[in-house]
């Protein structure tokens, strides 16, 4: 699964890397939330609002988002290139908004833990240009720890869930 989904092909001028998260709820809970693509602020924080401009939410829908402030973005345009209910595979592309983050590319993909049906792991990569003006280590610790910090709030949200049973 790792070398299928997460090893994409770098150019020179570009960075990425892998992040891992275990989540003490189950595969199909955890997928519920993260499958939402016009929901992202479900559980991403820095998030203020998303809607579609196009699509239903399936593969090829692309999402309008608005960030909280203190950061240093405003909005993102984002696609879905690929949601896949049977093996939990999930890509998704920046196209456009008021960010650094060029021509990047996620793919979040979901495993059954070693504990059994009771956990999950979720695992997201992500490609990125590294901007002219910046360096490899400052552009994937920014992109890395937005996607930390998503994935640290999708665990408690789910685990809260799994807890009351929703
Ligand atoms: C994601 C991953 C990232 C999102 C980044 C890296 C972003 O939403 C934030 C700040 C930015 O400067 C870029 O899965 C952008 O959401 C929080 C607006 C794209």
């Amino acid at each position: 699964m790792i070398s299928l989904h997460h090893s994409p092909r770098l150019s020179a001028n570009q960075c990425g890397s892998v992040v891992t998260q275990t989540i003490q709820a189950p595969l199909p809970l955890v997928w519920s939330v993260v499958r939402q693509f016009d929901e992202p602020q479900a559980y991403k924080k820095f998030i203020k609002n998303c809607g579609l401009s196009s699509g239903d939410g399936g593969a090829g829908s692309i999402r309008e988002l608005t960030v909280v402030s203190g950061l240093p973005a405003e909005r993102s345009t984002e696609r879905l290139d690929r949601l896949d209910d049977e093996s939990h595979v999930m890509v998704v592309s920046i196209i456009g908004g008021d960010h650094k983050l060029v021509n990047y590319r996620s793919t979040t993909t979901l495993h059954e833990g070693g504990g059994g049906a009771r956990d999950t792991v979720v695992m997201e990569s992500y490609v990125v240009d590294i901007p002219a003006d910046s360096c490899e280590e400052d552009t994937c610790l920014f992109a890395e720890t937005i996607i930390r910090c998503n994935l640290k709030s999708l665990a408690k949200l789910a685990e809260k869930m799994a807890d009351h049973h929703l």
